[in-house]
């Protein structure tokens, strides 16, 4: 399938593209294709990675219990060779986007459980052989591991194979109830089924898991695009086998229902244990209700700003409009160079010289395109009706106008193919495929993303970005920042796009990424996700109070799970057993 030019659709696989993009899927993959100097895929160059500790009787005794349990079809030791794919053909065998080398961060097998049961089943086996396992919904967690274990030659248990169903959408409510392997593509068309008036909130990419995403705490752009604040009950298989249902799940329905107000109300009674199983290792979640927004009007706009140094001036008159609300979504603030990145067209269309793309080469490209010469974008959407929609654009409009040389544009100022267009359907709730352009930038391309928070403050804003456009100079990488606004602080995303092929580009991103790390902490700012090579480094840098947190989260590890099975070093949480200090 890879080699060809076709595309799994919906009605063929669970991750699927739906036949409504199908041929801007096929384009994007031919375009990516031809990019890439790459084979397919090589033989192995060393061993298949057996979990630690364990010998290959030992892991071959434990599969062949495994297969007994599941069914032989549903085991799969990971032994062939790899293929990256690409994004609507990814692997869960390892990160397709390799930082290290692309046998280092590999699975030993991967199983396929098709009920809560099974995934009970499997963390029993996992206890009883001493065996790690890593859970992924879908594996789409790209650019921050993708479908990689933290702890090599751990077994992968792929969810979202067979558990890919929309369970409930509940039209008074706005409310839905998913499995794992439920993508925003899937979710979306199936509300469209339905009829009702309800909208997803998807990320820039619409094939991740809805599930999945919201428990690594993603973002997307509709008012609901904070994706775990806006979850509204879980159902969790713990370490120990047994299962667990939160909020008013936990109260037994009727006639042995499920909780009428399971995904009515977040915290039911007692302590509010949901935030533990976001980006942690200490269960595996099963099911997940999500509120749906009730469909409304909306417009999507873009403000140019010319000056790099308008940043500060851009950044203190977004955060009194974020924090009265006024903003209707999370809206992105862009540097200019993500202007050429979205139109799909590699690096070398505008520059061919090594090193960081310089500032002049953007401004004179960027003077090509219909926004002109310019230094920072601002998209934004206002919702509601059309009275309060322009109500909203005429303040915000004012407020940003105080920004000489600043400009507003609707999406019909500016032409069929610029980019405003797929913002205008993401920021309504329609997933897309476009914001994968950007790996037309470079060949065999991959993308790491470097995630730190700061506050919607000019000062601390400029001494963020001031580190990173410094040591993005230093290690030789273009820079992409995009920051979503949630509010009164941003998520400052620094989109790393790399050659995978490269071994100097791969060690130089790694270098780059640990020094923004260091950096970024000793001025007291400190990521909110990153990728699992990361993760180590950074939950250390959350060492407030003598390591408090970390201790705490070792606290509740031991207790779930005293074997160490669930994703050992997960978000830099590592069980008893694969500690090196034994406080
Ligand atoms: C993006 C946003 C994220 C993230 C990774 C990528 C957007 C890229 C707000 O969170 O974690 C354009």
């Amino acid at each position: 399938m890879e080699n060809s030019l076709d595309v799994p659709t919906l009605a063929s696989k669970y991750s699927g593209i739906p036949d409504r993009l199908y041929n801007e899927a096929v384009s994007s993959k031919e375009r990516t294709q031809s990019l890439k100097t790459l084979p397919h895929s090589r033989p192995r160059g060393h061993p298949a990675k057996l979990p630690l500790d364990t010998s290959q009787d030992d892991f071959d005794a434990a599969i062949t219990a495994l297969r007994k349990i599941l069914g032989d079809d549903r085991v799969e030791v990971n032994d062939k060779p790899l293929v990256d794919g690409w994004y609507m053909e990814h692997p869960n065998t390892h990160d397709a986007y390799h930082i290290l080398d692309q046998e280092e961060m590999v699975c030993s097998a991967v199983v396929y459980p098709s009920s809560t049961m099974d995934v009970q089943a499997i963390v029993k086996w996992a206890n009883e052989f001493h065996i790690p396992v890593y859970p992924i919904s879908m594996g789409r967690n790209l650019g921050y591991g993708g479908a990689a274990p933290n702890l090599p030659g751990s077994v992968v248990i792929d969810l979202g194979r067979n558990m890919n169903k929309v369970l409930r959408i509940d039209g008074d409510n706005a409310s839905c109830m998913v499995e794992p392997g439920v993508s925003y593509f899937k979710l979306y068309e199936e509300i469209q089924k339905t009829g009702l008036p309800l909208w997803i909130d998807c990320p820039d990419v619409g094939g991740g898991s809805v599930l999945g995403n919201a428990i690594d705490r993603g973002v997307g752009y509709t008012p609901y695009g904070d994706h775990f604040a806006n979850h509204c009950g879980m159902e969790i298989v713990l370490p120990s086998g047994e299962l667990l249902r939160t909020g008013m799940g936990a109260l037994p329905g009727k006639d042995g229902e499920d909780n009428p107000t399971w995904e009515s109300f977040q915290h039911a009674f007692g302590p509010s244990i949901d935030g533990i199983f976001s980006q942690c290792n200490f269960g595996i979640v099963t099911k997940m209700g999500f509120w749906l927004m009730p469909a409304t009007g909306h417009q999507s706009y873009m403000i140019t700003f010319p000056r790099e140094d308008d940043f500060e001036k851009i950044v203190d008159t977004i955060r009194p409009l974020a924090l009265k609300r006024i903003l209707g979504n999370i809206p992105q603030l862009r540097h200019a160079i993500q202007e050429l990145a979205v139109t799909g067209k590699p690096r070398t269309e505008w520059y061919t010289g090594s090193g960081m793309f310089p500032r002049e080469v953007i401004r004179e490209s960027v003077s090509k395109l219909p926004v002109g010469e310019i230094s920072w974008v601002f998209y934004g959407t206002q919702y509601g009706d059309d009275a309060s929609i322009s109500s909203q654009l005429s303040f915000i409009k004012s407020e940003f106008a105080k920004i000489p040389g600043s400009k507003f544009y609707l999406p019909s100022d500016l032409p069929k193919d610029h980019y405003i267009h797929s913002r205008v359907e993401v920021c309504s709730g329609v997933p897309v495929l476009r914001e994968l352009d950007w790996l037309n930038w470079k060949p065999n391309a991959a993308h790491l993303f470097f995630s730190p928070i700061t506050p919607t403050k000019s000062k601390d804003a400029r001494t963020i970005h001031d580190i990173i456009e410094r040591l993005h100079q230093k290690w030789g990488f273009d820079l992409f920042p995009t920051l979503c606004v949630a509010g009164r602080e941003m998520h400052y995303i620094a989109n790393i796009v790399y050659d995978r092929a490269d071994e100097d580009e791969k060690s130089r991103a790694r270098g780059l990424m640990t020094e923004m790390i260091d950096a970024a902490a000793k001025e007291g700012f400190g990521e909110y996700r990153t990728h699992l090579i990361f993760a180590d480094q950074v939950s250390q840098t959350y060492s407030w109070g003598n390591g408090a947190l970390g201790k705490f989260n070792e606290i509740i590890k031991d207790a779930l799970d005293p074997n160490g099975i669930l994703a050992p070093g997960r978000n830099g949480i590592w069980p008893k057993k694969y500690r090196k200090t034994n406080e």
